[in-house]
């Protein structure tokens, strides 16, 4: 992939498209990234839901999550699923389910700590939420050697859970948004983490 395709591709994961395309209405808070998507109106929708077909995925294995909380859960799946700027943190993964994942994506500090702080009243039993989980009923549960604790328990702090939670997706950093020089799970407008992506691609730091 050359360095001009890696600032405008898509992850082969599980639900992204090929390549990058305008997809006119995206749902609620995928929105922003309706000019330029890797995911689709469908994908999108889903990533709202609990228990989604996206992967099953189960928020409320220790109760039900906080709204706040899984607001930013749900920021993150469009991240995740939408984002058309990740090609210079596309890896190979030794998943089942996906051939390519992200690692060390730069995220901003105040995407990260306001995630931290509407969850840290929360619960859950793992500190990485994508191995180990009990399947048998078609969703996630806890596994029995596990047990539900306090967020902060299992996360003591903002970068813990940035870092550890997706096995690190994202690499926590001090760079706020105004910095240009880390991804924005949140934004609103055109997409900002294009120069960031440009940034990283043409040598960074
Ligand atoms: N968000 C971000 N930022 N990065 C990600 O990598 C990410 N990944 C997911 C959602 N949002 C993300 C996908 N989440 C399983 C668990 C979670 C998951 C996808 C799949 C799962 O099936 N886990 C099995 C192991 C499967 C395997 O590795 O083959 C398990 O043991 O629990």
């Amino acid at each position: 992939v050359s360095a001009v395709d890696k600032l405008n591709m898509c992850m082969d994961g599980k639900h992204q498209i090929s390549e990058p395309r305008p997809e006119g209405q995206l749902y609620q808070q995928c929105a922003p990234w309706k000019d330029n998507a890797c995911c689709t109106a469908n994908t999108t929708e889903e990533a709202h839901q609990d228990n989604s077909y996206l992967y099953n995925f189960n928020w409320n294995h220790c109760g039900t999550m906080s709204d706040k909380c899984k607001e930013h859960f749900i920021q993150d799946t469009c991240f995740y699923e939408c984002s058309p700027h990740l090609g210079p943190w596309i890896q190979p993964a030794s998943e089942s389910w996906r051939k390519e994942r992200i690692v060390d994506v730069p995220l901003c500090l105040e995407d990260c700590e306001s995630w931290f702080e509407d969850c840290k009243e929360d619960f859950t039993c793992k500190e990485n939420w994508h191995k180990g989980w009990d399947w048998s009923s078609g969703i996630n549960r806890c596994p029995r050697d596990s047990h539900c604790s306090r967020w902060t328990e299992i996360f003591p702090s903002a970068q813990d859970m940035c870092e550890k939670i997706w096995s690190n997706s994202y690499k926590y950093t001090t760079l706020t948004k105004d910095s240009g020089r880390c991804m924005q799970m949140w934004f609103t407008g055109p997409n900002p983490n294009r120069e960031v992506a440009e940034y990283y691609l043409s040598g960074g730091p």
